[in-house]
C-alpha cells in the first residue's frame, strides 16, 4: 500500500520537527565543545607560561649564585666561603642551598656545613657537563626531595616544587618541567600523572605549541634562554565534563520539546485531515446553500441586485465562509464549492428574475476558479436558462486572483466576452498596483469595508476612499461601497457620487425566501 499524502505530510512534519530540534542541540553541543577546548587550551598556555617564568627565574638565580661563589675566589669549603654561600642562599628565593661537590659527594654546603653527603650517580649529565641529581635527600629533617645541579665543583640545590607552585583551579592538570633532549626527556619536576614520553615533542626554542596526544590536550612551551621546556597535559575527559553538563540539560529538554512538537504536529495533521474529510463529505452531501445580500442604489434605495454568499449548514450550526473558504482554497476544494454555489444560483435566479428581470446577482470566484475552463462552462449553463441574460450576472474576485498570470487573464476575458461583468472585491486591501488594474479589464470596483468605516473619521485612510472613487471614475468603473452601516456613511458616499452600496444599514444577507418576500413587499410599496 502506498502511503497517503497525509501520512507522507505527517512523516515529513515529524522529520522536520526532529531536525529543527536536534540541529540547535547539536550546534550548541558543538559550540560548547569548541568553547571548552579553547578555554582549556588558553588555561594551559597561561599555566605553562607561569611555570616556565618561574623555572627560568630559578635558573637565573642558579647562574647568579655560581658566578658569585667563583668570583669570590675563597678557599673551598672555608668558613668564609660557607658564609658567602649562606648569604647567597638568603638572597635568592628559588635557591635552597649551595655547596661544593666532588665525586658525587657534597663536600660542604650552606645547609649541611662541613658535613659531607654522598649522592647517587647523577640522573643526567648535559653536554656542557651540568650534572642533575633529582629527588635527593641531603639532611635528615628534610621534608621533601630536592634537585641538585652541579657544574665545575659547585652544587646548587633547588626545590623542584617551587616553580610548579602555581595556584591551580583545575585539579586534573598535569604539569612537567623537562630538559628537552633528543630521545628520552629528562623530568626536572612534575606534578600530577606520570609524564607520558609521547607528550614531549621537539619544538624550537622560544615557541609554544598545543597538540592532542591520545586522550590529552598537551601544551608545550620551550624557553628561549635555557634548555627547559614546560608541558601541561589536560585529559580530554576534563573537557567532556562541561559539555556533558550542557548535554544533560539540553538533550532531555530538546527531546521533550520534540515529543511535544511531534504530538502537536500529529494532532494538527489529524485535525487537518478530519477537516478535509468533513469538507469533502459536506460537498458530497451538498450541505452548502446561498444567502443574498442586497446591493442598493444609494439615491433611490432600490435593490438593484445582490451578492450570493455561501453558507455551510452543519446540523443546527451555520459555518461562516471566512472560516472555511480560505481552507477550501488551500486544499483546492473550492471549485467544487463554487460549482454548488452556481447550481444554487441557477435554481434561485429564475424566481428572483420573475420579480425583477433587471436584478443582478454577483458570484464570488476564487483564484482556482479563475484558472479553470470549467468555470466558463458553468457560467454558460447559467446563461442557458431561459430567463437569465448576461446582465443578470456579475463575478467578484479579490485582488489576489488578479495577481495570477495568463490563464486567469484568458478566463477573465472569456467571462467578459459572455457579457458578464467582473468586479474587484475588497478593493484597497490587497496588493493591486495600477499596472495590474490596467492589464486586467474589469467593470466594477468594490470598495472594502475598512475604507467605508473610515469615512467621517480623522483616520489616515479617510481620504483614501476619495482617491479610490476618483480612480474608478478615471477608469470608467462602477463603484459599490461595501459594509455601509450608517446613514452618515451613506450620505457621504452619495455626496462623493457613489451609486451603489451594500451593508447592514440596508440589509444583511438573506435566505432566498426572505429575499423574495422583501422584494415583493418593496414592489407593492
Ligand atoms: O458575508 P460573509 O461573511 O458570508 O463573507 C465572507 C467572505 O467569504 C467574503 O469575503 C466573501 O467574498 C467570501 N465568500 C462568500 N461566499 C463565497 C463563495 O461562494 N465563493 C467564494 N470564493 N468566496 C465567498
Ligand atoms: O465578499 P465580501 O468580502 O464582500 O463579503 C462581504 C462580507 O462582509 C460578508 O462577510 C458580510 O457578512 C460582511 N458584511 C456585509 N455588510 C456588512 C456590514 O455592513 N457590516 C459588517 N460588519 N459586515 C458586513
Ligand atoms: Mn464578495
Amino acid at each position: 500500500m502506498t502511503p497517503s499524502p497525509n501520512t507522507r505530510k505527517t512523516i515529513l512534519a515529524i522529520v522536520l520537527c526532529s531536525i529543527s530540534l536536534l540541529l540547535p542541540i547539536g550546534v550548541s553541543l558543538q559550540l560548547s565543545w569548541t568553547q571548552s577546548e579553547t578555554s582549556a587550551r588558553n588555561e594551559s598556555f597561561s599555566y605553562a607560561r607561569d611555570v616556565l617564568r618561574r623555572a627560568e627565574k630559578t635558573s637565573d638565580q642558579m647562574v647568579d649564585a655560581v658566578k658569585r661563589v667563583h668570583a669570590a675566589h675563597l678557599p673551598h669549603c672555608s668558613e668564609a666561603e660557607l658564609t658567602l654561600m649562606r648569604d647567597i642562599d638568603l638572597d635568592s628565593d628559588y635557591v635552597q642551598a649551595i655547596g661544593r661537590i666532588n665525586n658525587n659527594t657534597i663536600a660542604c654546603s650552606s645547609v649541611t656545613g662541613q658535613t659531607s653527603v654522598p649522592l647517587h650517580d647523577p640522573n643526567f649529565v648535559a653536554e656542557n657537563g651540568l650534572a642533575q641529581y633529582l629527588n635527593v635527600r641531603i639532611t635528615v629533617g628534610q621534608w621533601r626531595p630536592l634537585n641538585i645541579f652541579a657544574l665545575n665543583g659547585l652544587a646548587v640545590i633547588t626545590d623542584p616544587e617551587l616553580p610548579l607552585d602555581v595556584s591551580l583551579d583545575e585539579r586534573d592538570l598535569n604539569i612537567a618541567i623537562v630538559t628537552p633532549m633528543t630521545n628520552k626527556p629528562n623530568i626536572v619536576a612534575s606534578r600530577g600523572e606520570q609524564l607520558d614520553p609521547r607528550w614531549v615533542r621537539s619544538i624550537p626554542r622560544g615557541t609554544e605549541r598545543s597538540y592532542a596526544v591520545d586522550g590529552y590536550l598537551v601544551t608545550a612551551i620551550r624557553s628561549s634562554r635555557y634548555d627547559l621546556m614546560v608541558l601541561v597535559a589536560v585529559p580530554r575527559q576534563h573537557m567532556y565534563r562541561k559539555v556533558k553538563q550542557i548535554a544533560l540539560i539540553f538533550v532531555p529538554l530538546g527531546v521533550l520539546c520534540g515529543a511535544g512538537l511531534i504530538w502537536a504536529g500529529m494532532y494538527l495533521a489529524r485535525a487537518r485531515s478530519s477537516f478535509d474529510s468533513r469538507l469533502k463529505a459536506a460537498i458530497r452531501r451538498k450541505e452548502f446553500y446561498v444567502e443574498y445580500q442586497p446591493i442598493v442604489d444609494l439615491r433611490t434605495e432600490r435593490w438593484t441586485g445582490a451578492e450570493a454568499l455561501v453558507r455551510w449548514r452543519q446540523g443546527d450550526t451555520i459555518i461562516r465562509p471566512d472560516y472555511f473558504i480560505p481552507m477550501a482554497e488551500d486544499r483546492h476544494l473550492i471549485r467544487r464549492i463554487t460549482e454548488l454555489v452556481i447550481d444554487r444560483v441557477a435554481e434561485d435566479l429564475p424566481e428572483i428574475l420573475k420579480l425583477d428581470p433587471a436584478f443582478k446577482v454577483a458570484i464570488n470566484l476564487s483564484p482556482d476558479d479563475l484558472r479553470s475552463q470549467d468555470t466558463i462552462t458553468m457560467l454558460e449553463r447559467l446563461l442557458a436558462i431561459e430567463i437569465v441574460c448576461a446582465a443578470n450576472l456579475e463575478i467578484e474576485a479579490t485582488e489576489h486572483a488578479f495577481a495570477d498570470g495568463q490563464e486567469t487573464r484568458r478566463v477573465m476575458e472569456q467571462i467578459r466576452s459572455l457579457g458578464i461583468t467582473v468586479a474587484i472585491d475588497d478593493f484597497g486591501i490587497g496588493y493591486s498596483s495600477l499596472s495590474r488594474l490596467q492589464s486586467f479589464r474589469f467593470d466594477t470596483l468594490k470598495i472594502d469595508k475598512s475604507f467605508v468605516d473610515s469615512i467621517g473619521t480623522d483616520s489616515v485612510t479617510s481620504d483614501v476612499v476619495l482617491h479610490i472613487i476618483d480612480l474608478a471614475r478615471l477608469l470608467k468603473l462602477s463603484v459599490v461601497a461595501e459594509g455601509v452601516e450608517s446613514e452618515a456613511q451613506a450620505s457621504q458616499l452619495r455626496a462623493y457620487g457613489v451609486k451603489l452600496a451594500q451593508g447592514w444599514h440596508y440589509s444583511r444577507s438573506l435566505p432566498l425566501p426572505v429575499l423574495l418576500d422583501s422584494m415583493r413587499s418593496r414592489i407593492e410599496d
